[in-house]
């Protein structure tokens, strides 16, 4: 990998909690209307992207029929009972008791108490009027020490999980792995193992094989680029790791165990449907230089297209195995064969929009609009349309979904007892009138998951920032619907914003 690759990466991590070329530009249309009203102003001096213009009210955008309207979330976000029911220990639960990983030492071990309090949650999803609701599975509640038989009192919870949904008319979503890797299988060399992508496999036929086709649509691994950046470069997430090497063979392996885990699926003989969460990151030149330009199409490389190629073209793209160098651990550890099963067909792609990335001429990373709560995350929403438009056109027709978008605010539970956060409902709307157009211009764009449902533990940031639709009052475990809640509740039995 260049140095200046290297310093790419790491300025980034170290502000990501978890980054492309502008496709309206290469379609030869416009992003417009979409934009970030009343949160983004283009700074002086901002030369790379559209002028944004504002996403007026007044027009309403009705989406299919059909459309997918959900929310998510994640099993050590939301759960708790991190000893319930025969769970073993993940990295996120060791890593979270370390002193100094967390802010406040903040763990999971609580959470939002889902785990206890799921049928509450499902009566709020079915109040909320979610036709999608998008959830992971954790895998030591599985299979505790990641081997072995299944532990059935773990099963048995996802198993109500689902129940619940259809009873109330709710599609379940399920995601295999959103980072709580078995401790015992980080303790036999985690994701630098090959082996873990094949435990990970055999971990995916226990679960179809209990949950069957009651789960329609399966996602394998969440957002592999943000293990590898924050786990393994910046190592501000489990398991703490700061090696670049190792990175970039987790890499692999993590794109392994997503192809892996599509033939399992594919072996039951199941209709469910199946493929990867990706979180892409629109790049763009910060200025009009040439270096700006070829730094940019690098860093598009290594935050977008090793995933996008590997898994929907079978092959890693050129740029960035060059730049890694052939006696990089990554480019040592692809053996003959692997690229097919990567590439295994898949149903969906799954994406994850949260943020732009604008890379300057020096390699470095330059801010071009207000950020939320969370500085890694400039707020763009025509980035929301580019990262479509530019799937579609780079990779076909495939059909996608929206599997995370949303912001962290600064919420308060007033005596009245309400949430007014009204910049959540700027941003969502900014944002889906970005996908409105997307889908207007030929995206097949089914559905769309708030990110997310109830506030949770945000990893590296423990419960600071406030992320849910629905705000948790963390003493007492009340639920109480933000103002963004009930305004998604009618853009839902709308079908329109
Ligand atoms: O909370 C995370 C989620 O687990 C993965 N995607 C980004 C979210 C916000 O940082």
């Amino acid at each position: 990998m260049s140095i200046l690759t290297r310093r790419h990466l790491l300025r980034r991590a170290a502000l990501s909690a978890t980054a492309a070329t502008p496709v309206s530009a290469v379609l030869g249309v416009s992003a417009a209307a979409t934009t970030a009203t009343g949160l983004a102003a283009c700074q002086p001096g901002d030369s790379a992207a559209d002028p944004a213009t504002a996403t007026s009210p007044d027009i309403r955008r009705s989406f299919p029929p059909d459309f997918g309207w959900g929310a998510a979330t994640s099993a050590y976000q939301i759960e708790g009972a991190a000893k319930e029911d025969g769970r073993g220990e993940s990295i996120w639960d060791s890593f979270s008791r370390t002193p100094g990983r967390t802010r406040n030492g903040d763990t999971g071990d609580v959470a939002a108490d889902h785990y206890q309090r799921y049928a509450e949650d499902l009566d709020l999803m079915r109040d909320l009027g979610l036709r999608s609701y998008r959830f992971s599975i954790s895998w030591p509640r599985i299979q505790p020490d990641g081997t072995g038989a299944a532990n059935q009192r773990g099963l048995d919870f996802y198993r109500r999980l689902v129940d619940g949904l259809h009873e109330r008319g709710i599609a379940p979503m399920a995601t295999l792995f959103h980072w709580d890797l078995p401790q015992s299988l980080q303790d036999t060399g985690g994701w630098e193992s090959r082996d873990v992508a094949y435990r990970f496999a055999d971990y995916a036929a226990i679960v179809f094989d209990a949950l069957g086709e009651r789960v329609p649509v399966w996602l394998t691994i969440n957002e592999p680029k943000t293990v590898v950046q924050n786990g393994y470069l910046s190592g501000h997430h489990a398991p703490g790791r700061q090696d670049p090497d190792a990175a970039y063979l987790v890499a692999h392996h993590l794109q392994l165990a997503h192809g892996l885990a599509v033939g399992a699926l594919r072996a039951t003989g199941s209709n469910s449907r199946i493929g990867p969460a990706f979180n892409l990151h629109p790049c763009y030149p910060a200025d009009d230089s040439t270096e700006a330009a070829e730094a940019t199409r690098l860093y598009d490389g290594y935050e977008n297209r090793l995933y996008l190629d590997s898994a929907l073209t079978g092959s890693y793209p050129e740029d960035v195995l060059a730049d890694l160098g052939p006696n990089s651990r990554m480019v040592r550890g692809i053996r003959d064969g692997d690229l097919e099963i990567i590439s295994s067909p898949i149903d969906l792609l799954a994406v994850q929009y949260y943020t732009p990335i604008y890379v300057t001429a020096s390699g470095g990373m330059a801010r071009r609009w207000p950020t939320s709560e969370a500085q890694w995350q400039q707020i763009y929403p025509d980035g929301m349309y580019d990262i479509l438009t530019r799937v579609t056109r780079d990779y076909g027709q495939i059909p996608l979904t929206v599997t995370e978008n949303g912001l962290p605010t600064p919420d308060v539970l007033s005596a009245e007892g309400t949430v007014e956060d009204h910049g959540r409902i700027t941003f969502l709307r900014d944002h889906l009138a970005a996908a409105h157009q997307a889908i207007a211009d030929g995206v097949p764009l089914e559905s769309f998951h708030v990110w997310s449902l109830l506030d949770n533990f945000e990893w590296a940031e423990g419960y600071e920032q406030r992320w849910g639709l629905i705000y948790v009052d963390y003493p007492t475990q009340r639920r109480v619907f933000k103002r963004s809640a009930h305004w998604y509740r009618q853009v839902i039995a709308d079908n329109a914003i």
